[in-house]
């Protein structure tokens, strides 16, 4: 039987350029990521959304929108990961550097995949066309996606 568990991620897109940051250590360390993490029982998947933003970014929000719904199968790892992607136009604060992550804004044209989660190719274009979508990837290691699938719905 395969277990999921909740985790969250936010995309700052502004008109030209992306937020992202440079994950400094754990999993995904090395690679450029949006913020988020798991979510803390208590706690709503936006309320951790919003957590982890501030607590990796320091940027405050007043809108996410949910984009998508991304499930993630490790071979080997019988607990699925089950993410939630936000996106936020709008933030307050400076993006500031975290113990997690090293923030830094990227022009649209230079989103980084080639140092980030090879799904992110997939379904990254999707948010910054504010279209919706479902996922599901399975993974090999950190780098080989054995299957995948991914459609655009009308409500995540
Ligand atoms: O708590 P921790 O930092 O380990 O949470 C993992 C974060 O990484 C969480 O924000 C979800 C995100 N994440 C995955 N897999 C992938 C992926 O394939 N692509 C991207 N962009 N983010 C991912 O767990």
């Amino acid at each position: 039987m395969h277990t999921s568990r909740l985790f969250t991620l936010v995309l700052v897109v502004q008109p030209s350029r992306v937020l992202l940051g440079m994950k400094k250590r754990g999993f995904g360390a090395g690679l450029w990521n949006g913020f988020g993490g798991k979510v803390q029982p208590g706690e709503s998947i936006e309320e951790a959304a919003r957590r982890e933003l501030l607590e990796e970014s320091g940027l405050t929000v007043d809108t996410l929108q949910k984009m998508g719904q991304i499930t993630f199968e490790f071979v080997g790892n019988s607990e699925l990961m089950d993410v939630h992607i936000f996106r936020a136009d709008h933030f307050h604060g400076e993006p500031t550097e975290s113990e997690e992550m090293r923030p830094q804004w990227f022009q649209l044209d230079e989103v980084p995949f080639h140092r980030m989660w090879p799904d992110d190719s997939y379904w990254f274009p999707l948010v910054l066309q504010r279209k919706l979508f479902r996922g599901y990837f399975k993974f090999q290691g950190q780098d080989t996606i054995l299957e995948h699938s991914l459609k655009e719905v009308e409500e995540v």
